[in-house]
């Protein structure tokens, strides 16, 4: 397996040579969105000089380019994720959009008594639908929680039961950094005949991804995480599922025939897709795809373990820094949640950014989670491929900096 080589791959992030606050950018908000490389840059440039015009309508030269580029990337979608058809694969706005509208199908499904399952490391975007569907239909929601940091899968075991038709949970906790065993879960889900949705906003672009392997349902994810552009995301589902569910949006692109009182529908995926898509934003999400497959996202998942491994035992050896979540490194990501003494991860996240250093505080749109943990609020670190070694000496440098400065004036 070839190593990534950092140095050279960082110069297809023009934005990452820059200087903040008269220090060198490092950033390390990567689970909040990536940077974009080059060529994604130049996808997106390219499309809007040669091909820009809208798909699936015209018959000139340019909409029958642009569609082919736009259908030539759901392939490239459905390869990636191992999907068994490009017809498994819609376009949405992103994680959060296909998340609502596999709960817009759960509406249809659930009834009064029946059960809903997600976990207490959701994101807000796998909470609220759920809520909503739950609410609306009289179904009841269940949490699983935390065992040593992990998700307690016995707790999840103990919830199943006939009455669960859902279950929506996490790949990787975009706080905790934490990987769940989805094969594992999807035999549990599976065998109590319910179905399995899973987020994988913070998996996707950081590991390989095999949604048949899985065998999950459903799974979203977002073009933004994995160096493509904002406002593009992918929900995948099993064709079987998709063609009993209804579509969430209405209008032009997705039907067959309008009549003054009826219509009817296209077939998989475009049913899905009302309205003018985000043509660009699926070639570039394609220009993405072919940056990181060219990579290979074992050689991803390589680069970011090496970094945790050097990173964890310094953040750990810093007096008074507390870290969220499993201590187990092989079962964690690149993200990793903490506070620092008494002081408040804004102040520790704007001492870092006088640094240079770029990290996410606040609840992480994860309230419940925060709340569970005992804690107000956390500071968050995130890697990805084009960080170094460097760069997590500098976090912690600058960490101890902020410990120092604000423990004389504690
Ligand atoms: N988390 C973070 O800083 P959207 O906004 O639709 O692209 O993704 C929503 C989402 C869903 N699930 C998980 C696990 C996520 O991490 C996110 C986005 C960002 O953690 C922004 S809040």
């Amino acid at each position: 397996m070839t190593k990534i080589d950092c140095e050279k791959l960082r110069q297809d992030f023009p934005i990452l040579d820059q200087l903040v606050n008269d220090e060198p950018l490092v950033y390390l908000d990567n689970a909040a969105t990536t940077q974009k490389p080059a060529q994604v840059l130049q996808a997106l440039e390219n499309y809007y000089k040669t091909d820009n015009a809208n798909v699936h309508r015209g018959v000139h030269t340019l909409a029958e380019r642009a569609t082919a580029s736009y259908e030539a990337v759901r392939q490239q979608v459905a390869d990636f994720i191992h999907a068994n058809s490009s017809k498994e694969i819609l376009f949405t706005r992103g994680t959060t959009t296909g998340l609502n509208w596999v709960a817009h199908f759960a509406q249809e499904i659930l009834q009064p008594g029946d059960q809903v399952i997600i976990s207490i490391m959701e994101h807000h975007s796998n909470i609220i639908p759920w809520q909503e569907a739950c609410r609306k239909t009289g179904a009841k929601l269940d949490y699983v929680y935390l065992k040593d940091g992990e998700l307690d899968l016995d707790g999840l075991q103990d919830l199943l039961s006939s009455r669960t038709r859902f279950v929506s949970l996490a790949h990787v906790s975009n706080v905790l950094g934490v990987v769940n065993p989805i094969k594992e879960i999807a035999q549990m889900v599976h065998a109590v005949g319910a179905y399995l949705v899973v987020d994988g906003a913070q998996s996707t672009p950081h590991m390989a991804i095999d949604v048949q392997d899985l065998d999950v349902d459903f799974f979203a994810f977002s073009g933004h995480k994995m160096l493509g552009p904002t406002g593009i995301g992918v929900l995948y589902g099993k064709e079987e599922l998709l063609e009993i569910m209804s579509p969430v949006e209405f209008g032009g692109e997705m039907i067959d025939f309008v009549r003054e009182q009826t219509a009817s529908w296209k077939e998989l995926p475009w049913k899905f897709e009302a309205g003018t898509p985000n043509i660009a934003g699926v070639i570039g999400l394609g220009a993405a795809i072919a940056y990181l497959t060219q990579i290979g996202l074992d050689q991803v998942q390589a680069h970011e373990r090496d970094l945790v491994n050097y990173l964890f035992p310094k953040l750990q050896a810093i007096p008074g820094l507390t870290i969220y979540g499993s201590q187990d490194l092989a079962k964690r990501t690149g993200v990793i949640s903490f506070n620092l003494d008494e002081l408040h991860p804004h102040d520790v996240a704007t001492a870092l950014d006088y640094e240079g250093v770029a990290v996410r505080a606040g609840h992480h749109c994860a309230q419940p989670l925060i709340h569970h943990l005992g804690a107000t609020a956390a500071a968050r670190a995130s890697l990805y491929i084009y960080n170094t070694k460097a760069d997590c000496d500098k976090l912690v440098e600058a960490l101890l900096k902020t410990k120092e400065f604000f423990n004389g004036t504690l």
